[in-house]
This record gives C-alpha cells, structure tokens and sequence, in this order.
C-alpha cells in the first residue's frame, strides 16, 4: 500500500540497522533491509565512533529500502545509544565525536563536582551518575567549545545531515544531565554554571515532530524526498515503547549492550535514596519517566567472545556463543557473583581476564573455563537485574507483578531462566527488536497510521510477537 511504510533506522553501540514496518489489522509486519557493524576506531587522541561510515551505511540502507518499496516510504526515523553528540559551527561538524567508553569524561567529574555538587546535580537532573553523561564529556571538550555553536546528539545529528533540522529531541535530550525532566526543558542554568555554553543547545521537539523531508545529495542517494519523524530518538525509550503489555505493573529490561532495568512512571522520582541507589529518571515516549538503572549488559559476552576470538566474524561469534551457553547451563561448580557494574569491565579489551581478576581480588571461585566465565557473567547479570527490578519497585513505591526483556539479551534463555529464578517473579522475553518496533510505531502514529496512546501501540507489539514464558523455579530469591 503507497505510502502505508514507515524505515527505522537504529543504530546501537555494536551494529545499526534498516528496518521496515507497516501496521495492519493491528499487526506490526517488519522487513529487515541492511545490517552493519559499528566499529569505533581510536585516534590517538581517544575513542571515537566511525560516524561518516556509519552515516554512508544509513543511506545506503534506505536507498535498498527506496528500492524495495518504491514510493511506499512515509517516513524515516532515526535512533540511537545516547550522551554522545557532535559539535558543529554554522551547520559543520567540528572533530569526530567521541565514544562514551573513551575515559575522557571521568576526568571531568571532579572539576564539575566542584562546582556543583552529585546531590545538587541530581537535584536539577534526576539522572544516574555515569561518568560519560554528557555533560562531563562537554566539560572535558576544552577549546572546541569555545567556537561552537550547536551540540546535536547522535540521531539528531543524523537527522541534521538527512534533512537540515538542528533540534534535539526530548527523550534523549534527557540522558546529557543539563535537562530538567520536571520541566522538561534545558537547564541553562545549570550550563551556565558549569562554564558551558547555553547556545549550544538546540530547540527541543517531541517523538513524533516532523524534521523535514531529506535534502539535497540525501535525497538523491535514497532516491526520493522522503520525510523524516522525530521519534524516541534515545533507543531505550523506542524498546520501552514495544514491551508488549498494555498495563502499569510491569518492570522492564532493555537488554543489549547494556541492561537498562527499571520502570516506566509519571513522574520523575528524585529522592536521595534514588540517587544513592543510581537510579535514573530518563525522558519516555508522551511525557513518561524512565525510572532505571543502568547494568553493564550483553557487552560483558560479546567483547568475551571478540577477546577469544578476535578474527571471526559477528555470525561467527554469535554460533560459538550459542555453544558455549549450553555448556554454561551445564557447568556445575560454584559460581562466583561478580559486581558486573564495576568500572573495570568498561574499557574494551581483555573481559575474561578482568572477571578472572574481579574474582581472584575478591575471594570468589575463579572460573577457568570459557564456560565457567560465561556461566559466571550470566548468573551475576541475573542477579544484578533482579537485585535493580526489586530496588526499582521500592524507591518508587510501584507495585511490579512480572519483567519484560527485550532486545537482544531476550533470547539468552539461560539469562532469562536465572533472572527468574532470582528475581522470583515471572519473566517474558521478547520482543528482540524492541527499539525498531517502538521507532516505527511512533512514526506510524504520526503519520496517521495507527492510532491512540501508549497502552495501544503496546498491545499491537504484544498481537505481533511470540513472548517466551519463564517461571521462577523458586531456588534464589533476591527479595
Ligand atoms: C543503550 C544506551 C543506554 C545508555 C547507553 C550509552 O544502548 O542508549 O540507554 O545509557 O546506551 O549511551
């Protein structure tokens, strides 16, 4: 049907990809267009992300898209990991924008700690202490500050490049600590007194504002001025739009390169007990609260597997991963429960060594096997999720009755079996492309093509999917 399409182009900390989608009889139908990898490169100066590669995967994704489905596209919309952005002058990108795993912004945090205090911070925020926040990677920028005009976090700035716009949108405005989530505006105040430029920051827009159609050399690559939506353009917000449940009680993990773990509120909750346990107030879809916190994740397996086998190809590692899983449901010594979110495990490099290490420091069994550390990663992240869901329920006074994970982690099955089982509540895994789905049913509410609130747009991830069942076989509760 002309015109009855919508492409979501998500990009996470490990691959981007294209995708299709068009809602009928309820139903959400995608069609995976292109899948690339997302290598970050070190300059000598630090990590970046290869972001004009990345962008030339983008078009070149939706030009297959265009010709798949000549003319049918409505519209585009751009997701992306948060906290980073480019800085840009008269429209131009300066320098090549950083990754957050460079250690650049923890060398910021005591400076801007300084000046105004964690608590204070969180006070004006609400947002969990993570040393790459934006605004401690803005505070170790140094010069380049000084000339620009505009910072525009990822997706924006790719949205900048597709069409022209120069806005931010909201959800992800709300990962960078100078966002006010009450008020839901900039805090320039705040920049102000950090000695950080106000100007740099964009007018802010809502999931679902229109960006303009793509311009110029964009439009004659895709083929066609297709217009592009602002959507939940931090792309844990777009995964917390498809968890397939329609009603309130429901705790949530987002689970790929990291876990986010949490709950979706009305209102921000910024207590100092939701500082102490660093939780997050991140911006949702229609003005909703994402209450989380953030746990290392997947990352923990995938840099294992790169560590151990360091030329195979991404297919590659992912069948060697499934073998060793079942041999780490198997793996029947005692397992160590490592802190999965100590700062060691963040760096890219050797993982397995640092959990032998973490281990060994800490009085643990230390496995030796690849199975025995992969058994290890998994029962700790289990734990480190069901600990997060219990903490969540309680400094939010929200009543949770089972878990949702989506996104890639949601097909571990021993993950999924464990965090049951520690957790003691049920878990529902599924759907995998979570972040797509809320992406391209944003979009198709606002052009139109499905309708109504948040509770509606779930229920049609929840008519379009499989969700996998597990129940607590009732060995460990954590709560
Ligand atoms: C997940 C994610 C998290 C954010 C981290 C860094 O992909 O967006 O929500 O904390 O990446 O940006």
């Amino acid at each position: 049907a002309a015109g009855r399409t919508v492409a979501a182009v998500d990009l996470g900390a490990t691959s981007g990809r294209v995708i299709l989608g068009q809602v009928a009889d309820g139903r959400l139908r995608m069609r995976h267009i292109a899948r690339f990898p997302n290598n970050p490169v070190d300059l000598g100066d630090g990590l970046h992300w290869n972001i004009v590669e990345l962008y030339r995967q983008v078009l070149a994704g939706l030009a297959t898209a265009e010709r798949e489905a000549p003319g049918e596209i409505a519209s585009i919309g751009i997701d992306s990991w948060a906290v980073d952005y480019g800085l840009l002058r008269g429209g131009r990108l300066l320098g090549v924008p950083f990754h957050y795993r460079d250690p650049r912004g923890s060398r910021a945090v005591e400076p801007v700690h300084a000046r105004v205090s964690a608590a204070e911070l969180y006070a004006r925020n609400g947002l969990q202490h993570l040393d790459f926040n934006t605004v401690f990677q803005l505070a170790a920028e140094g010069d380049l500050l000084s000339i620009a005009d505009r910072m525009l976090l990822i997706p924006d700035l790719f949205a900048h490049w597709l069409t022209g716009a120069e806005v931010a949108e909201r959800t992800n405005a709300s990962t960078t600590g100078v966002y006010d989530p009450r008020r839901r505006d900039w805090d320039r105040e705040l920049m102000a007194a950090l000695g950080l430029p106000p100007r740099i920051l964009p007018p802010l827009v809502d999931a679902g504002a229109s960006l303009g159609v793509l311009r110029g050399r964009a439009a004659e690559v895709v083929g066609r001025e297709i217009e592009v939506t602002a959507v939940g353009s931090h792309d844990t917000a777009s995964a917390v739009v498809a968890i397939p449940n329609p009603g309130r009680d429901f705790a949530y993990i987002s689970c790929g390169t990291w876990g986010l773990v949490g709950l979706e509120l009305d209102e921000p909750v910024m207590t100092e007990a939701a500082r102490l346990a660093n939780f997050t107030n991140e911006g949702g879809v229609d003005g909703r609260i994402r209450f989380l916190h953030n746990v290392m994740g997947m990352w923990l397996l995938s840099e294992s597997l790169r560590h151990w086998y360091p030329a195979a190809s991404d297919a590659e590692r992912s069948a060697t991963l499934q073998e060793l899983l079942r041999a780490a449901d198997l793996v029947d010594a005692p397992v160590a429960i490592i802190d999965v979110n100590d700062p060691v495990f963040s760096p890219p490099g050797d993982i397995p060594g640092r959990v032998q290490e973490w281990c060994r420091a800490h009085g643990e069994p230390v496995p030796s096997t690849p199975a025995e550390i992969l058994r290890t990663i998994i029962e700790s992240l289990a734990e480190a999720f069901a600990r997060a869901v219990a903490d969540a329920s309680r400094l939010a006074d929200h009543e949770v009755n089972v878990i949702h994970i989506v996104g890639g982690g949601s097909q571990n099955t021993l993950l999924c079996q464990r965090l049951a089982d520690r957790s003691g509540l049920t878990v529902l895994a599924g759907p995998v492309e979570a972040t797509a789905m809320g992406n391209l049913l944003v979009q198709a509410r606002a052009r139109g093509l499905v309708g109504g609130d948040l509770a509606a747009l779930r229920a049609v991830v929840a008519a379009s999917v499989e969700v996998v069942r597990y129940v607590p076989r009732g060995a460990v509760v954590v709560h």
